[in-house]
């Protein structure tokens, strides 16, 4: 190996007669004995002194070298797995003290070192390899790389490693034994997730015992939190032709996964081409989540940081038979479904489902459940289903698909990394030339009522059933050549789909025109905050300075000052100048992690967990109500009128639940008895104007991952219209349907009040909220009553906007729900409970 030092001793050079020129002599001292000396004395004492000199330059440059020279290089770690394909595997490889895994571990380390001192661009750079770890098929080993390199060699090292593929086809001999490998992927390793190969500190291997459910945990869990700066891993085996199937039932690591986290690998490498899965934070048990391999073996890592120590998690896994064909040819009609359907899909999966009924029927297919890996950010679709010549991938609302004759291919594929849920669908004949007998058939294969058709509703979901419709005398004609209702015009919401019902129009006293042809007020100019979605309210502007003349459009400081920033209260930047606007924020929070999928469902156990059941007597649960405080709950006044023998306005009647999920499960839940209602003193029970009442509990509530105070809207907050928000509840899931045993959530778009006027007979005011989908199917309904509007802000902090009030019967077409506007109420509810 050569090496440049930088200083370099080359004796020939700079020498008179073999002396170094710099050599000095001494003085004689004493001629007489110098003269006595021989010359070939005086050659030897010459010789003896510069060999001596020499001597100590080499030593004092060897010591140099090894001990001070700075040392520009850095470490880089690789990890990869390679395959053998002559050696059987044997269940002593498992254990890497025993005979046979220290013989091929040395066996495949001299091939390894061999193979990278052989590559120009490597061997300069390489340190050692070391193996960790054997598996099944024929034997494959897992190893680390390590290397050194200067910082501006290393991305060309990581090229040229991951390029490797030196062993394909070849035989390669090490020695008297020689090791056919193939197969090798190798890639650069984050340093963090660098656990030394010989550190068996937190480190386990497990194998799977029969069917049985094995457990295993993070340390110390449940007694106490997980330790600080700890690299655990544990090993997971099972039988061959089995996969592995990995669950988290308990999962509570620290929020920020950049300190703390769990990594989960379909390889005993941790390399981040075959990760699975990364995860931290809290999940709850509705939002578990179950992993497959796509072999026998599974790597989990758990790594965290110096602070902050959650109680970690409790993992199940047991072998399951690997699935040998997922691709199968069905006939008539029935189902399929991502492989482990509902686990998560194992990496490289590729499946193939032949579809076919009898001619000349046509095939219709559903899928119900389509959660896949999104694609990448040039659109691809990494993993994918690809049916009707189209790859389709991410998250998909129930999609219908419809073939072309009576025969249909549908093909499913995983790469090596980032599972997910997978797909559900089923499939069924239908005649093609009466695809939706008495129905409206959409373009997408959905059938509707004959006359959802040309309402200026988009009921298909593809707009399909509002093409080519004429436009009547109270419609208007959009771009896209869909007819919407006149009363959209100028809504601030593109119901169109291309704003040309946004253009034109005409704003309001005290607004401004956005450049998109919204209308925002005035006073959102230069505030910093995009209310027009194209910024155009916010350019050109000079005075940065937030503090203006308080009005209704400005948030107003603890210190009197305001700022422009209307929804400034708890949205993570300090504004006002004595920082109170960032006070008192301590809620709106949901610990629990939750999934992606959304749509009016079954909530998740925490998704909201500010949301009280209220029980009358032994009626069960009538009203809802939401947590502000460890002692204030807020609801609608209506839920405590009186009726003609009803004493609903009697506190002592009431229970009140909170962190209740399921009403059949009410023992887990925090139950409190009222200590005194407050309704408001302006409460109209005709018009169900200030429909507010606050309720204080018996006894204080603990905050847990499934209890938390909302936040309060300040006066001047402002929730915008076409915004969406989530309404919760175990109310009725039909206007005359049966009440909810599991919590509701569904998602409802807030609607201008002068349009829900025009709707509802000029009975909505300003201290009221209307929200819902014009179309209808969407909406609060009795039993909701008092539970929440929760808006969700851009900082991820839930605000209460409103209360389930009223509604002309639930769900109608044209017929929004109404809310009570909390922020009309900020002051009342400050004066009755000081928050
Ligand atoms: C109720 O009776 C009720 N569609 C609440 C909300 C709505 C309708 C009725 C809104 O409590």
């Amino acid at each position: 190996m050569k090496r440049e030092s930088g200083l370099s001793f080359d004796p020939k050079k700079d020498e008179i007669n073999g002396i170094p020129e710099e050599m000095e002599f001494l003085p004689a001292s004493d001629q007489k004995k110098l003269e006595k000396r021989s010359p070939k004395e005086t050659a030897l004492l010459v010789g003896l002194i510069l060999g001596a000199a020499l001597l100590s330059l080499m030593i004092g440059l060897l010591v140099w070298h090894f001990h001070f020279r700075p040392d520009n290089t850095i470490k880089k770690m690789y990890n990869g797995y390679l395959t053998i394909t002559n050696k059987q595997f044997t269940e002593d490889l498992e254990d890497f003290d025993s005979e046979a895994f220290k013989q091929l571990a040395t066996t495949v380390e001299q091939t390894l070192l061999e193979t990278y001192m052989g590559m120009d661009s490597v061997a300069p750079h390489y340190v050692r390899s070391t193996v960790t770890a054997f598996s099944e098929g024929s034997v494959i080993a897992y190893y680390w790389l390590e290397c050194r390199v200067p910082p501006e060699g290393a991305a060309e090292l990581d090229e040229a490693i991951r390029a490797v593929s030196p062993f394909s086809g070849k035989s390669r001999s090490g020695g008297t034994k020689s090791l056919r490998i193939s197969d090798l992927v190798v890639d650069s390793a984050d340093p963090r997730r660098v656990k030394p190969p010989k550190d068996h500190t937190c480190a386990f291997d497990l194998h799977a015992v029969g069917g049985e459910m094995n457990t295993f945990s993070s340390p110390g869990f449940p007694n106490e939190p997980y330790p600080a700066n700890v690299w655990c891993q544990w090993v997971l085996r099972a039988d061959p032709h089995h996969v592995i199937e990995l669950n988290f039932v308990t999962f509570d690591l620290e929020s920020v996964c950049h300190n703390d986290f769990v990594v989960v690998y379909d390889s005993l490498s941790p390399i981040e081409k075959r990760e699975i899965t990364q995860r931290c934070g809290l999940y709850p048990p509705t939002n578990a989540f179950k992993l497959m391999s796509s072999r026998n073996v599974m790597l989990v890592t758990l790594m965290t940081d110096d602070d902050e120590n959650y109680p970690g998690f409790k993992a199940e896994f047991r072998q399951v038979p690997k699935q040998r064909q997922c691709s199968k040819i069905l006939q008539g009609s029935g189902s399929f479904s991502s492989p482990y359907y509902p686990a998560y899909y194992p990496p490289r999966a590729d499946c193939t489902w032949v579809l076919k009924v009898d001619p000349p029927n046509h095939i219709k297919v559903m899928f119900n459940v389509f959660l896949l890996q999104n694609p990448d950010e040039n659109n691809v679709c990494k993993d994918y289903v690809e049916i009707n010549n189209r790859r389709i991938c991410g998250e998909q609302p129930p999609m219908v698909e419809l073939s072309n004759g009576s025969e249909m291919t549908i093909k499913f594929r995983s790469d090596a990394a980032e599972s997910c849920r997978g797909f559900s669908a089923t499939f069924e004949p239908y005649d093609a030339s009466k695809p939706c007998p008495e129905e409206f058939a959409c373009r997408n294969g959905r059938c509707i009522a004959l006359d959802l058709k040309c309402d200026a509703w988009n009921d298909c979901g593809d707009s399909s059933d509002e093409i080519n419709c004429k436009c009547t005398s109270n419609q208007f004609r959009c771009g896209t050549g869909l007819c919407t209702s006149n009363q959209w015009l100028c809504d601030g919401v593109s119901d169109c789909g291309d704003k040309s019902d946004e253009a034109n129009c005409e704003c309001e006293a005290g607004e401004m025109r956005c450049a998109n042809g919204k209308c925002i007020p005035e006073v959102q100019r230069c505030n910093l905050v995009n209310e027009c979605g194209d910024n155009s309210d916010e350019e050109g502007c000079s005075n940065t300075d937030m503090t203006v003349p308080c009005s209704e459009h400005t948030y107003t400081c603890k210190d009197g000052t305001c700022i422009r920033k209307k929804n400034a209260m708890c949205d993570g930047t300090h504004q006002c100048p004595d920082g109170s606007d960032e006070h008192d924020c301590n809620c709106g929070i949901r610990p629990y992690k939750h999934s992606r999928i959304v749509g009016g469902m079954d909530a998740e156990v925490g998704e909201w967990p500010w949301q009280v059941s209220l029980h009358f007597q032994d009626k069960g649960s009538i009203c809802g109500a939401s947590v502000i405080s460890t002692r204030w709950l807020v609801s609608a006044a209506h839920c405590f009128q009186d009726e003609r023998t009803i004493r609903f306005s009697d506190h002592t009647t009431w229970t009140a639940y909170m962190g209740l999920h399921d009403q059949h499960k009410l023992d887990g839940a925090q139950k409190r008895r009222l200590k005194r209602i407050i309704r408001h003193e302006n409460y109209n029970p005709q018009m169900f104007d200030n429909d507010i009442a606050l309720l204080e509990l018996d006894r204080p509530l603990s905050f847990t991952s499934v209890v938390q105070p909302i936040c309060l809207p300040e006066a001047a907050h402002d929730f915008p219209i076409g915004k969406n928000t989530w309404i919760t509840g175990w109310g009725m899931v039909h206007e005359d349907g049966g009440l909810a045993t599991v919590l509701q959530k569904a998602e409802v778009r807030i609607i201008r009040r002068r349009n829900c006027n025009d709707l509802l007979s000029g009975t909505v005011t300003t201290r009221m909220l209307c929200a819902g989908y014009l179309s209808g199917g969407i909406d609060a309904c009795q039993g909701d009553s008092g539970g929440p509007m929760s808006s969700v802000e851009e900082n991820g902090k839930v605000f209460l906007a409103g209360i389930v009030s009223w509604g002309d019967g639930c769900a109608r077409k044209n017929k929004p729900g109404v809310y009570t506007k909390v922020s009309k109420f900020r002051e009342w509810i400050k004066g009755h409970t000081g928050l």
